[in-house]
C-alpha cells in the first residue's frame, strides 16, 4: 500500500508539502509528470498533471528519496507546490487515483518509521511532541530525547540487565556446569545498580511530564467571586463567561498560556457553594477534582463577603496562593482573621495588583519545573514501565539464591521487558543472542 498526504498545515501558504510513502510511490511520480525520476534527493522542478490527462494542475518541485534511505525506510517522494486548497485538492484527487494509494492515516508516516527500524518509540513520540511544542522549554525537551540521551540511558539499562538474564539463563540450561564464583557477585552488583538507576530517574517531581503537558493552575472559590474574569484577564481574551449570576460556571474551561517561557494550563471550575441542581453539583465535583491536581491553585474569594472555611480552607496548602478579589468594593480594612493568611488583594474589575500576582505565580511556577536528572521521564507510558521494572527487579534480588533461579530468570526477563517497552525494543531474539554471544562457560 502508497500513502500519501499533506505534510504542512492547512490555510494558505507560498508552499505545500505533499509527502508520498510505499512501493508505488515511482509510479505515482510518473504518472503525475510523464517524465524520468529525479535524482534521489535532488531538488527537481517538474510540471504535475492530473493523472492520465495533460491538464497542468501546478509546477513544483518534485524529491525523490528511494528506501530505505528514507524517513519511512519505504520508496518516499516530496512533492513542493503552491499551497492553495484548490492545488492540493486536485494533487490528493490525483493520487487518489493511482491504484493501491490512499490517504495516511494520522501519525502514519511516523508509525512506518518505527516499524521499518528508522526511529525508536522514544523518537517517535519526541518528534510528536516537538511538532507540538508550544513553547521554548517543550521545545527543548522534545530535541533533547530527539537527540537519543534517554533512548541511549534505557538501552544500555536494559543490556546490563539482558547480560546478567544470559547469565542465569545459562546456569539453569546447563545447570551441571560450575559457574565462576565472581559471576554471582557481578549479577547481584549489576541488578543492584539498574535499580539505583531507574530510582533516580523516577524520583524526578514529575518535571518532563509537566514541561509536555503544562503546569496546571485550577481557580476555584465561591461563586461569584470573579474567577472566571480572572481567567479572562490571565488569558488575555473572553474564555469563560463572566456573570453576576451566582452558578455560571459548570465545567471546567481550561486556556493554555506561555508565562515567560514554560507551558501553563489555567482552568476555571465551578464556583463552590452547596448547590442542588445536579449538574452545577457535578461541576462542582470537577472542580475539586481539578484543585487536587493541580500544580498550584489559585482559591479566590470576595473581598466584601469573605467566604473562606470548609474545603476551600482545607485546599489552602504550600501549593495555593489566596487571592482575595474585588478590592475595588472594599470600603474599610479586610477582616482580622483573613489577613493572618498570605493572600494577595487584587480587583480585576480595576487591574489593581494583578502584576503582584502574577509575581508570585511565577515564583511558585519556575521552581516545579527544576530537576537535577538529566533523563526526563515525559509520559505516564515512560513511569509505568519503569516502575514495574523496578518491581520486578526488586522481586528478582529478593529470590536471588540458586534454587530459585527459574523464578529469579523469569523476573529478571519481565524487568528487561518493560525497560525495552520505553524505547520499542522488546525481542526474544536479542535475548537468545546475548545468551550465545556472550556465555560459552569456556567453550
Ligand atoms: N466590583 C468588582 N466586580 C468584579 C470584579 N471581578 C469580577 N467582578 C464581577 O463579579 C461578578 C462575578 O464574576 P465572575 O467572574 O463570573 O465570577 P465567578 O462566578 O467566580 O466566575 C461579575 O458580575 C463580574 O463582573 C472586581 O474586581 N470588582
Ligand atoms: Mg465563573
Amino acid at each position: 500500500m502508497t500513502i500519501y498526504a499533506l505534510s504542512t498545515g492547512p490555510g494558505i501558504s507560498g508552499i505545500a508539502i505533499i509527502r508520498v510513502s510505499g512501493e508505488d510511490t515511482k509510479k505515482v511520480i510518473q504518472l503525475l509528470t510523464n517524465s524520468t525520476i529525479p535524482e534521489p534527493r535532488v531538488a527537481t522542478l517538474r510540471k504535475i498533471n492530473k493523472i492520465n490527462t495533460s491538464e497542468l494542475i501546478d509546477e513544483g518541485i518534485i524529491l525523490w528519496f528511494p528506501g530505505p534511505e528514507s524517513y519511512t525506510g519505504e520508496d518516499m517522494a516530496e512533492l513542493h507546490i503552491h499551497g492553495s486548497k484548490a492545488v492540493i485538492d486536485a494533487l490528493h484527487a490525483s493520487i487518489s487515483k493511482v491504484e493501491n494509494c490512499r490517504l495516511a492515516e494520522p501519525g502514519e508516516f511516523t508509525k512506518l518509521a518505527f516499524q521499518n527500524g528508522k526511529i525508536n518509540l522514544l523518537k517517535a513520540e519526541s518528534i510528536a511532541d516537538l511538532i507540538s511544542a508550544e513553547t521554548e522549554i517543550q521545545r527543548q525537551q522534545a530535541i533533547k530525547i530527539m537527540n537519543g540521551k534517554s533512548a541511549d540511558k534505557f538501552n544500555s539499562l536494559r543490556e546490563k540487565l539482558l547480560k546478567i538474564l544470559s547469565h542465569v539463563e545459562a546456569k539453569i540450561d546447563f545447570p551441571d556446569e560450575d559457574l565462576p564464583e565472581d559471576i554471582f557477585k557481578n549479577i547481584k552488583k549489576i541488578s543492584n545498580e539498574v535499580i539505583l538507576n531507574i530510582k533516580k530517574i523516577l524520583d524526578d517531581q514529575k518535571v518532563g511530564e509537566r514541561i509536555r503537558e503544562g503546569f496546571k493552575i485550577a481557580i476555584i472559590g465561591p461563586t461569584n467571586a470573579g474567577k472566571s474574569s480572572l481567567l479572562n484577564h490571565l488569558s488575555n481574551r473572553d474564555a469563560a463567561i463572566v456573570s453576576e449570576i451566582a452558578g455560571t460556571t459548570r465545567d471546567v474551561i481550561e486556556t493554555h498560556l506561555n508565562i515567560d517561557g514554560y507551558p501553563v494550563v489555567i482552568s476555571d471550575t465551578a464556583g463552590i457553594r452547596d448547590s442542588k441542581n445536579e449538574i452545577e453539583k457535578k461541576g462542582i465535583k470537577l472542580a475539586l477534582d481539578k484543585a487536587e491536581n493541580a500544580d498550584l491553585k489559585l482559591i479566590v474569594i470576595d473581598a466584601k463577603s469573605i467566604d473562606f472555611k470548609g474545603v476551600l480552607k482545607e485546599l489552602m496548602d504550600e501549593n495555593a496562593i489566596l487571592v482575595i478579589n474585588k478590592s475595588d468594593l472594599l470600603k474599610e480594612d479586610l477582616n482580622s482573621e483573613i489577613k493572618n493568611y498570605e493572600h494577595v488583594l487584587i480587583s480585576v474589575k480595576n487591574n489593581l495588583n494583578l502584576e503582584d500576582l502574577i509575581l508570585k505565580i511565577k515564583n511558585k511556577l519556575k521552581n516545579k519545573f527544576i530537576t537535577s536528572v538529566d533523563i526526563l521521564i515525559t509520559r505516564e507510558r515512560h513511569r509505568q514501565h519503569l516502575e514495574q521494572s523496578l518491581n520486578y527487579l526488586k522481586n528478582f534480588e529478593e529470590k536471588n539464591e540458586a534454587e530459585d533461579f527459574d523464578k529469579a530468570a523469569e523476573d529478571l526477563r519481565l524487568a528487561t521487558r518493560h525497560l525495552g517497552m520505553i524505547v520499542g525494543k522488546v525481542d526474544v531474539e536479542e535475548i537468545l543472542g546475548s545468551i550465545f554471544n556472550d556465555f560459552c562457560i569456556g567453550k
